[in-house]
């Protein structure tokens, strides 16, 4: 018989443990996790090791298990979907179809939609220059959605896909089928205290405060001026459980902005440097790193998160810091 369960992919990255945290915290659960990795000791879950590309192993998960919420956060980011993109669209937008096609089916068989929760990104925006960028501070969902990297397209790919999942898939049966219930949230440059980040290219924030952090030199690869949205870990796992328990009614979108603070490269060393007063931070911007950043906007208006589902960041810049990142980094590398 299948068990009821929750299935978090990519659930040893950033997001994922923070958000295995809060969902074991608040009791809910059975959890299932699915990664490449395997999990740090005292994991809550069961733990699946292996690829969410692999059809034959996720035909195995739909066998033993029947999901009713699925949290999909396995993804290469933009710096590595550069690199590889061959393998970004299969593990982004290949194994996304697969656990939309998983849950359309579970839908289905339960009567009941299977909730699916999607981290896209603002990497999804494309601004054509610095000139715009400047001229449109904060982008609304619907604004420049014309990305210039591999995981932008691949996010905007699996907002759509998730998006006809829910609301047109076996549009041709005489009678509709029960629907995923798909809903997506494009976050910023995401910054924890407890990982640091691999692969992305707003990296270059989390990356200074891990350095400082450790006593390590930090060559920034982006210029001093370059300006985009971030959000502190505890923020983003809150937004994520926020969409999720709003009422499918409230909803006007499938794809929401979410916004907390935004700073330039050169105010993000200055916070670094007010916590740890020796960084040596210096700038080294990479062109090609550089250009990806300058496509992606200065801020995001959250205003439909905030109408439809109440969103509004706990963590603005200086809580950020203050009270989550440099006490919880501090504690982090002392113990090491
Ligand atoms: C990346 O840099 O690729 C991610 C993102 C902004 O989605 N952190």
């Amino acid at each position: 018989m299948q068990k009821d369960a929750i299935l978090i992919t990519g659930a040893a990255g950033e997001i994922g443990q923070a958000l295995l945290a809060q969902l074991a915290a608040a009791g809910k659960g059975p959890l299932v996790t699915l990664d490449l990795q395997e999990m740090p000791a005292e994991t809550p879950g069961t733990h699946v090791q292996g690829s969410v590309a692999d059809g034959a192993l996720l035909a195995r998960l739909e066998a033993d298990y029947e999901f009713e919420q699925i949290f999909h956060l396995a993804a290469l980011l933009s710096t590595s979907a550069e690199r590889k993109p061959a393998l970004a669209h299969e593990v982004n937008v290949d194994a996304s179809l697969l656990l939309l096609e998983l849950a359309a089916r579970q839908s289905a068989a339960r009567g009941g939609p299977v909730q699916f929760i999607f981290p896209s990104s603002i990497a999804v925006y494309g601004l054509p220059d610095l000139e715009t960028k400047a001229a449109h501070p904060r982008v609304h969902e619907a604004d420049f959605n014309d990305p210039t990297t591999m995981y932008g397209c691949n996010k905007l790919a699996v907002e759509k896909l998730g998006a006809y999942y829910s609301a047109h898939y076996e549009q041709l049966q005489p009678e509709a089928p029960v629907r995923p219930d798909f809903r997506s949230l494009r976050f910023p440059g995401l910054i924890s205290a407890h990982t640091a980040p691999t692969g992305g290219t707003s990296d270059y924030g989390p990356e200074m405060l891990h350095a400082a952090a450790q006593g390590q030199a930090y060559a920034c690869f982006v210029r001093p001026d370059t300006t985009i949205p971030f959000m502190a870990m505890p923020d983003a796992v809150r937004a994520l459980l926020g969409l999720a328990a709003a009422p499918a009614a409230a909803l006007s979108r499938r794809a929401y902005n979410v916004g907390s603070f935004s700073l330039s490269a050169e105010a993000f060393r200055g916070q670094v440097l007010a916590a740890f007063p020796g960084a040596e931070i210096s700038y080294a911007p990479n062109p090609r790193r550089q250009g990806i950043v300058d496509t992606w906007p200065v801020d995001v208006d959250d205003s439909a998160a905030r109408t439809d589902w109440g969103w509004a960041p706990e963590y603005d810049l200086a809580r950020s810091f203050d009270e989550y990142l440099v006490p919880h980094i501090r504690e982090r590398y002392q113990k090491q």
